[in-house]
């Protein structure tokens, strides 16, 4: 049988190297070759990356979960006076800093939009985080908190990050884009800012030379169409900018949360990854959450166009408040072992991708 069955025009004019349609990423979710979608993602991957697969060593902070959002898919946030509320003060922040191995490369640092924390707080918080640890990098705050800096200061986003990357912001993660779709990102985030203003943000982050990351949310409400809306609307700032580094789904979990199930299944989880490969010409690296994916479907992905496993991260409070049951935190060890185990060539690297160890030797030898 041949491998791209159903999906043969498609995959002839990705691998020749043309630019795929949103009508071709549609058909490429509906199609149930999933085999196929995976060695065309996988063949792709291969042409930019061979067997690497990249991995770092993070530590996330998030200084508080309290929130004026709210959104429908998030069991992190809470209310200023409700049970399990918390912020840190900036001392706690550094003492979870100082509380983690050198061998950590960067703090990943994003939380809720708290309705009394002035603006210098993020500032002094960033400022003591690099006078302690000026080799780490510090991707800090999604565009969504970027805005709501920019709300309580009367700023410009443009100013916003000017003062933050003076204290030491060096990226943005790529949380808060949830789903594009207008209607689909009423019914799950109605307050939050829209995709204009977030792909907004990302492109003033990227005239200002930070990099940035990329997400979707995807497992909830969201149509194929909703998921190939999302990938193209990306690819096309990716196309203006060529700021963004790496794109991550992110695999919905209900648990505490008000929409009532995850709408996706692992082959939807292999699929989304695959599919964004394919679709994402102009990204470099495509990211497994394993956090949000589990480490199973996670190492599985790294022969379905992914190229990047995040991370060692200690510490993950998001999904664990929705019900993962992954572990909080895995060893540098362990991941290796999972990339070796899936044929692949772990290596580690920096928040912007500069090698830090090729791991050639096999574990155990
Ligand atoms: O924006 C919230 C998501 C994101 C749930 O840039 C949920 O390197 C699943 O953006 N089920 C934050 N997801 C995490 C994030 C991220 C993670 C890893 C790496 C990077 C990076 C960024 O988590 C939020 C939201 O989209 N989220 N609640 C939930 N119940
Ligand atoms: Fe607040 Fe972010 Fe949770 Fe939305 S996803 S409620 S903005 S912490």
């Amino acid at each position: 049988m041949d491998i791209f069955a159903g999906i043969e025009t498609i995959a002839t004019r990705a691998l020749r190297g043309e630019r795929l349609s949103f009508e071709d990423g549609v058909a490429l979710f509906r199609s149930s070759n999933l085999l196929g979608i995976g060695k065309l993602a996988d063949t792709l991957n291969q042409r930019r990356h061979g067997g690497r697969v990249y991995f770092n060593q993070n530590r996330h902070i998030n200084p508080t979960n309290v929130c004026v959002n709210r959104c429908k898919f998030c069991a992190f946030s809470k209310n200023p006076d409700e049970a399990g509320a918390y912020t840190m003060q900036i001392e706690d922040a550094l003492r979870a800093a100082q509380a983690c191995p050198d061998s950590v490369r960067e703090f990943h640092i994003v939380g809720g939009l708290h309705p009394d924390l002035p603006f210098t707080y993020y500032t002094e918080l960033l400022r003591t985080l690099k006078s302690h640890f000026p080799a780490r990098h510090i991707k800090a705050f999604t565009a969504v908190e970027i805005d709501y800096f920019a709300t309580i200061t009367g700023e410009s986003p443009r100013w916003v990050l000017e003062q933050l990357m003076a204290a030491g912001l060096g990226s943005m993660p790529g949380g808060g884009a949830e789903i594009f779709a207008h209607d689909t990102r009423q019914i799950i985030c109605q307050e939050k800012i829209d995709a204009e203003r977030w792909l907004e943000i990302h492109r003033v982050a990227h005239e200002l030379g930070l990099k940035t990351n990329a997400t979707m949310l995807y497992g909830h409400v969201e149509t194929i169409e909703d998921r190939v809306d999302h990938l193209l609307r990306l690819r096309e700032l990716q196309n203006q900018t060529h700021g963004f580094q790496a794109f991550i789904p992110l695999a919905f979990h209900a648990e505490n949360t008000e929409i009532a199930t995850r709408n996706a299944s692992g082959i939807d989880d292999l699929k989304v990854l695959a599919i964004s490969r394919i679709l994402l010409d102009n990204f470099d690296h495509i990211k497994a959450y394993w956090v949000m994916l589990g480490e199973n479907v996670a190492q599985i992905s790294l022969s379905f166009g992914v190229n990047d496993l995040d991370g060692t991260v200690v510490e993950e409070k998001i999904t664990h408040a929705a019900g993962a049951t992954s572990p909080e935190a895995m060893a540098k060890d362990h991941l290796i072992h999972l990339i070796q185990a899936a044929g692949k060539i772990p290596v580690e690297r920096t928040t912007t991708y500069e090698v830090v160890d090729t791991i050639t030797t096999l574990e155990g030898s």
